[in-house]
């Protein structure tokens, strides 16, 4: 006979947490948010920590490059999404390791003999004020000067004329060569007091890159970058249980620092060969992370069995996700958590071990993402969260009077990602467990992880917590009743803004 489990399957917005004593000590600029990807020794450091426990889920809809170098210049690590052809995935991380902090390619450029008005044009839909001039107009051509909107008047010159005429050419222009330190091309910004400081081919004709006064700033405003020894940024990567033994090598020769299973159901034989392999391959010297799982036997499976580093909890949740009734099975994000973390602290009582733990999907709010990490999560992945984003690799739609962007499941058949739900055979696609919709733009990934920390690290003072391994160990939270839930509201009030919004 089916075994019936006695709890009820519970999800994050079911609780809230009790606050503990907040002493003097308890400020935010105090409190840290690193935390562990990579399993660790009792007493030792984890081979790869999170500056912010926010990792992009390995979706089309989500992690592209431009997404990865957001979130690693905010501290977090986006996992390059591997439903694709394995060059195309292996190329994105190897963009992503490429981005030098500092030199930017050359996104804005011009011939010499274009006008005034095509430079305008351009600077309308690039947002760019510097405009480089090159013999052909690429970002890479032999370089012939620089335009900037203080070297013309859009009102009082003649907007026929040609950049040349107004350009600061090449012999007035300061300009580094390749391999110039980013040190170094600051130095000579400061001495020259300028704004920008192309960098050209070692001859010293054709245009490399810029480098900006701005993003020197940017820098020193970053300081929780998620950066690899070599300086580079961070990026991690999915893999499936089909085609590792050619993926797995190629992402790791670009320079992917943590992989992870993208499966809907990860407690199988299949993900545990595939993982066994990868270690057989390259030892201790890879992150893999196993999942998704939703109970303690599973966590168990994967640790002891697959020899994994992390593991990743959730089935059913996601925003897009209609596993569960397509399915049915899942289990309630809270309470699959709940019994994955006691079973990652009794693993660590026992064999002194610590094996981090990701709660993904169906976080719908800050709150919830609280409450995960407040559950013991060692970080989260999240879908919707940074497809809202600028940087999402999708495309702005307007619909409505509002700006939105695609967002689809990687079981749609937008996406037909069959390897995630299919574990050893090449089943292929057969019925969709995600949907295909749309998510209202919030604007740039800092700006969102800037309200999310501002949320979690207030929390955390009010939990008495400088950590968040003490804001797990020490949460209280209590079971709320539907009638909390309303309290909690604004419901016995008049919120005009909330219906103008509504009605908008
Ligand atoms: P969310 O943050 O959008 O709620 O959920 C993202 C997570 O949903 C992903 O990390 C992945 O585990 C899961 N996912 C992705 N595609 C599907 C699907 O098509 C899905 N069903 O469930």
């Amino acid at each position: 006979m089916a075994h019936i489990l006695d709890d009820i399957s519970r999800t994050f917005s079911e609780y809230l947490l009790i606050p503990r004593l907040t002493t003097k000590k308890h400020t935010v600029k105090n409190v840290s948010l690193t935390t562990p990807v990579g399993k660790f020794k009792q007493g030792n450091a984890s081979p790869l920590s999170l500056n912010i426990p926010f990792v992009s889920a390995s979706m089309q809809a989500v992690s592209g490059p431009e997404l990865a170098i957001a979130l690693a210049r905010c501290g977090g690590l986006s996992f390059i999404y591997c439903s694709q052809a394995i060059e195309a995935q292996a190329a994105m991380v190897h963009r992503v390791k490429s981005h030098k902090a500092g030199f930017v390619p050359s996104d804005s450029n011009v011939k010499p003999d274009a006008s005034l008005t095509a430079v305008i044009d351009l600077v309308k839909k690039t947002g760019h004020s510097t405009i480089a001039v090159t013999h052909d107009g690429s970002g890479t051509g032999r370089f012939l000067g620089i335009l900037t909107d203080k070297d013309f008047w859009e009102f009082e010159d003649d907007l026929n004329s040609p950049v040349s005429k107004y350009m600061t050419s090449k012999e007035n222009v300061v300009f580094g060569k390749e391999g110039i330190s980013l040190h170094e091309a600051n130095l000579l910004l400061r001495q020259c007091k300028k704004e920008c400081l192309p960098i050209l081919d070692a001859r010293g004709e054709h245009l490399q890159s810029l480098v900006f006064k701005k993003d020197y700033f940017d820098h020193r405003n970053n300081p929780n970058e998620l950066l690899d020894a070599k300086k580079r940024m961070a990026v991690g990567a999915g893999v499936n249980t089909h085609d590792y033994k050619d993926r797995i090598p190629a992402l790791l020769e670009a320079g992917v620092d943590a992989l992870c299973f993208d499966s809907s159901d990860g407690f199988s034989e299949y993900q545990q060969a595939a993982a066994l392999w990868a270690r057989k391959q390259y030892g201790a010297s890879i992150i893999i992370g196993g999942g998704n799982v939703v109970s303690g036997d599973a966590f168990r499976y994967l640790v002891e069995r697959a020899d994994v580093d992390f593991v990743k909890v959730g089935i059913g949740g996601g925003s897009i996700c209609i596993t569960r009734e397509q399915k049915g099975i899942g289990r309630g994000q809270a309470s699959a958590l709940l019994e994955v973390v006691a079973e990652r602290d009794r693993y660590f009582k026992e064999s002194g071990v610590y094996v981090p733990v990701c709660s993904d999907g169906g976080l719908a709010n800050d709150t919830q993402i609280i409450i995960a990490l407040a559950m013991g999560a060692d970080f989260v992945m999240m879908g919707r969260y940074f497809a809202m984003t600028n940087e999402s690799p999708t495309p702005k739609v307007s619909m409505a009077g509002r700006v939105y962007k695609p967002y689809w499941g990687e079981g749609s058949n937008r996406a037909r990602n069959w390897q995630r739900y299919s574990n050893g055979d090449d089943a292929g696609f057969k019925f969709e467990e995600g949907i295909d919709a749309y998510v209202p733009i919030v604007g740039s990934v800092r700006d969102a992880l800037e309200v999310t920390t501002a949320k979690l690290t207030s929390t955390m003072c009010n939990s008495g917590a400088l950590t968040l391994r003490e804001f797990a160990a020490q949460a209280v939270l209590t079971r709320i009743s539907e009638q909390t839930f309303v309290e909690g509201g604004t419901s016995t009030v008049v919120s005009f803004d909330k219906e103008n919004q509504e009605t908008a």
